[in-house]
């Protein structure tokens, strides 16, 4: 093991000694490597040797998404390809993804890290822990997979999208650790009530992660199952799950800040805000090789707590989302900006740029119906006409997004046209 709970609980002076002196690196190493970077910081008249600790912070430039999109694929990269062994992706709005890209000792960092979350919501190398995570450039699967190795838990990869295989599995296997999201698992909950199974598993422990969700569903997910549910946090861009997670006292997510620099700014002005104000969260990778990045923006908003929790743990605690600073919607825990579904829709002829997402809960699952107006003719044709202009919907915004929709073609002018700011999105789900 790398760590230990010594390290979890260093003095706030040890843990900004040691941010220090890694941001002093990191960003030598960026500006030697990076050419975005170096131009960034010449632009602001700074040169590696003018920062000298964290509370030089401020002085340096901040990454976002069109930074991202910009440098788009390998930009950011701060080591040769040889050099790299893995690459992750996650939505982006305009249609490019966001990419991540990791050395192998940044794979056994994030797997460190995913452990050590693990570890605080109690998982052990005698669980049975089923990773219910999609696999592939999602970072949940592989993210969760090589955390509860690194633990030395047996690991059961199931991936998304088939509910009866893993409750069989949970029963038959006796899984006593689950990693998804946590609206897939109180649909895994109700399918295990549905079949008459919940006395029948030996599932104490859940991670759920991805998107944002509230005490309530915790309670009822802890209720139904008889076990306890931990929140995890993390983004593609700066490693994955794994990059906080809550305590038994859920107070909060405690960030590795050995590994991630966090900070809350305002998000219009930029300005640094202090402990317990609410703003944009903004995380500086301390350690990663592949790709670090200098105060990221995540567009998250919530605020810092530094204070000791009272589990002993020192480590900054992030505390409830209070949603996003854009339009990204995450939908059965993939994420979805509206901009990508209105770039399918216009590939297709026949469709005009007016449509209305509705996002739903039903059964404990998102649902998502894309209602768009379709040109005239094809409510004078014949019903195949609309029929198979539905499918091809379907099916362009399937590869777009990666989710099934339900089609509701709608005849011109059947949407409101809003004279100021469109509206796309109805999302009904209630976070109670
Ligand atoms: O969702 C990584 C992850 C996988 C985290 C599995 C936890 C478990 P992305 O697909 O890049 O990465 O989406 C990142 O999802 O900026 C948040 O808006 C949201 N998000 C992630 N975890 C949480 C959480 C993964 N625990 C974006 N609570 C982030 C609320 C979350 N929102």
């Amino acid at each position: 093991m790398i760590w230990n709970e010594t390290k979890e609980c260093m003095s706030r002076d040890e843990i900004e000694t040691l941010q220090s002196k890694r941001l002093v690196k990191v960003v030598d190493r960026v500006y030697h490597n990076v050419e975005y970077y170096r131009k960034k910081m010449q632009e602001l008249g700074l040169e590696p040797g003018d920062i000298h600790g964290i509370e030089d912070l401020h002085r340096l430039p901040f990454t976002t998404y069109e930074d991202l999109n910009a440098t788009y694929p390998f930009g950011l990269a701060a080591v040769p390809n040889s050099e790299l062994v893995r690459l992750q992706a996650s939505s982006g709005t305009t249609g490019k993804p966001k990419i991540a890209v990791y050395t192998r000792r940044d794979i056994d960092i994030w797997s460190e890290c995913a452990a050590r979350c693990m570890t605080m919501a109690g998982i052990t190398r005698d669980d049975i822990i089923q990773v219910g995570y999609g696999y592939g450039l999602f970072t949940g699967g592989l993210g969760a997979h090589y955390g509860a190795e690194y633990l030395g838990a047996l690991v059961i990869p199931m991936s998304t999208g088939n509910t009866q295989k893993l409750v069989t599995m949970m029963v038959d296997c006796e899984a006593t650790a689950i990693a998804c999201t946590p609206s897939y698992l109180l649909h895994v909950a109700e399918t295990l009530r549905d079949q008459g199974l919940l006395d029948k598993i030996k599932l104490r422990v859940a991670l759920c992660g991805a998107e944002p969700w509230t005490d309530n569903m915790r309670n009822q997910v802890e209720e139904m199952l008889h076990i306890k549910a931990h929140d995890i946090y993390g983004l593609t861009e700066i490693l994955g799950p794994g990059v906080a997670t809550d305590c038994d006292h859920h107070t909060g997510l405690h960030i590795w800040e050995d590994h991630f620099l966090p900070e809350i700014i305002h998000p219009e002005t930029g300005e640094q805000l202090g402990d317990g104000e609410g703003g944009e969260l903004v995380i500086t990778t301390l350690t990663k090789e592949g790709m670090p990045l200098l105060r990221y923006r995540t567009k998250d908003l919530t605020s810092l707590d530094k204070s000791r929790c009272e589990c002993g743990r020192t480590m900054a605690r992030i505390q409830r989302f209070k949603g996003r600073t854009d339009d990204m919607l995450i939908i059965r825990g993939v994420n979805v900006f509206p901009s990508q579904v209105e770039a399918a829709l216009l590939t297709i002829d026949g469709t005009t740029p007016h449509y209305m997402m509705v996002v739903d809960r039903v059964n404990n699952e998102d649902t998502l119906e894309v209602q768009v107006e379709v040109e005239e003719r094809f409510f004078s044709d014949e019903i195949r006409g609309l029929e198979e202009l539905s499918r091809k919907i379907a099916k362009t915004l399937k590869l777009a997004i990666g989710l099934n929709a339900k089609i509701k073609l709608v005849e011109p002018n059947g949407l409101e046209h809003s004279e100021g700011k469109t509206k796309h999105v109805i999302d009904k789900r209630k976070l109670y």
